[in-house]
């Protein structure tokens, strides 16, 4: 194919490798947040339940702006504690957290000096977001900012440009974007990243150049901020990859409730981020969980595991109460896979693709610490109870156990060059556990 000339494109080569890249590469886990206005009604409006995802109640039920906006003069998250939020987002294992600060709604969480629709003008009236940060800071867990370009609050805001009314409208809406999101980088120098949204209307699309001078304006002011893919377009309307198929941002966010299927090792070579609710297509609160399936540890275990071992981060997300407490559902949830963590996360942080092909009874993982071992995953129990392990031809292994029993050594059969069966292995299969490989040192 003939390459075209890309002006606006990517800003550097990747996959970066600066520090605060591979920070955000080793934390492999992060919790994302969905709060806002529409937690208060939470699916339901006027005692009818709305199936589609509680965020977006305003447009399913036909809420006008005026009466949807007027939900800020109830925003009293008196349960809200900072605190608490942090400690379980810790306990769970998470090493980052994405919150939305404005989400399509256009409800702002900081007291934003752009707009009146915000924290401030609400009975809570203190600064949410900075309260929010500090508290993740002080348990060491890193914060990204989420923020959606698209805006139903905002007058400016349209999908596409028809008129010259249209463009003068979005050259203010260009500003006000670009304000606040400097404005967020000024109030909370520690942040990460930002989590761009909302970016796939016609007017972001045919302004490829302005996406490409915010991310670099953005950056000069906090340098080793970290954006997805999302945020961007090139001059010529393509999103996250330009039109040469180069990624924009710092890593691939169009993994989007879904993982690579099948496996596949050409993820492995960008950095990319899986985003994962734990009902069906829920992000913020909503009441009525019975609707759809209802994902279990296990299940987001395995999503956590399967991006890991493909160079993947999962970020998986919580959709709070207007009163500002989690339902119980989601502690009990966060509970049983910070158990699990406590136990295994070190094929976790850290951890990536070990070069090998996905094998039938889970998946592996490797750590960038070690060259001589390798983590098996399992999920999948066989049942005569041998597992068979592929690993590269000259591969030999010293030694498997369990990472819960590591004094014990597994029998093993060699079946070809590279080629085992391990056997006599006694793991408890309620939950996924962990096999480690030692290999033999190849020199
Ligand atoms: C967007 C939002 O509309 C949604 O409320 C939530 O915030 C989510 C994280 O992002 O929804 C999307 C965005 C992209 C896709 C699907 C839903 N996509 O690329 O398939």
């Amino acid at each position: 194919a003939i390459k075209k000339e890309v002006k606006y494109g990517q800003l550097t080569e990747l996959p970066r490798q600066d520090e605060a890249m591979k920070k955000w590469r080793s934390n492999r886990f992060g919790q994302f947040i969905h709060w806002g206005l529409y937690a208060i009604p939470g699916g339901i409006w006027e005692g009818k339940t709305y199936k589609y995802a509680a965020e977006f109640l305003k447009s399913s039920a036909g809420i006008s702006t005026a009466t949807w906006d007027s939900l800020q003069y109830q925003f009293n998250p008196v349960k809200f504690d900072a605190k608490e939020w942090a400690k379980m987002a810790k306990d769970m294992g998470v090493k980052y957290v994405t919150i939305t600060t404005k989400h399509h709604e256009g409800f702002c969480l900081w007291p934003s000096k752009y707009t009146d629709f915000d924290i401030e003008n609400t009975p809570y009236r203190k600064d949410l977001l900075g309260e929010f940060i500090k508290a993740y800071n002080e348990e060491g867990i890193d914060v990204s900012l989420y923020y959606s370009v698209l805006d139903w609050h905002h007058p400016d805001w349209r999908y596409k440009l028809n008129t010259e009314e249209d463009k003068a409208a979005f050259e203010r809406l260009k500003a006000f974007t670009e304000n606040q999101l400097l404005e967020l980088l000024e109030r909370y120098p520690t942040v990460k990243g930002l989590w761009f949204d909302g970016t796939w209307d016609q007017c972001w699309k045919d302004n490829g150049k302005f996406s490409y001078d915010l991310e670099k304006k953005l950056k000069e002011k906090n340098p080793g901020l970290i954006v997805n893919s999302r945020m961007r377009a090139d001059e010529y309307g393509s999103r996250h990859f330009d039109s040469n198929g180069v990624l924009m941002g710092d890593y691939e966010s169009g993994y989007e409730r879904r993982l690579p299927n099948p496996w596949d090792v050409a993820v492995t070579k960008n950095d990319w981020e899986c985003c994962m609710t734990i009902p069906e297509n829920q992000w913020g609160y909503h009441k009525d969980w019975t609707l759809t399936h209802i994902k279990t540890s296990n299940e987001l275990i395995e999503m956590l595991v399967q991006c890991t071992s493909q160079n993947g981060n999962f970020l998986l997300n919580f959709g709070p109460r207007g009163e500002g407490n989690f339902r119980e559902k989601e502690v009990k949830l966060a509970k049983e896979i910070g158990d699990w963590m406590d136990d295994n996360s070190s094929v976790i942080y850290n951890c990536g693709y070990a070069g090998l092909k996905k094998q039938s009874w889970g998946y592996f993982t490797k750590s960038s610490d070690s060259d001589d071992a390798i983590n098996m995953v399992v999920f999948n129990k066989p049942i005569n109870g041998k597992y068979r392990v592929k690993l590269n031809k000259g591969s030999i292994i010293k030694r498997a156990y369990l990472l819960s029993k590591p004094k014990k050594s597994f029998n093993l059969e060699e079946i070809a060059n590279g080629e085992y069966f391990l056997d006599d292995v006694k793991g408890k299969c309620k939950d996924p556990f962990v096999i480690i490989i030692e290999l033999e040192d190849k020199d």
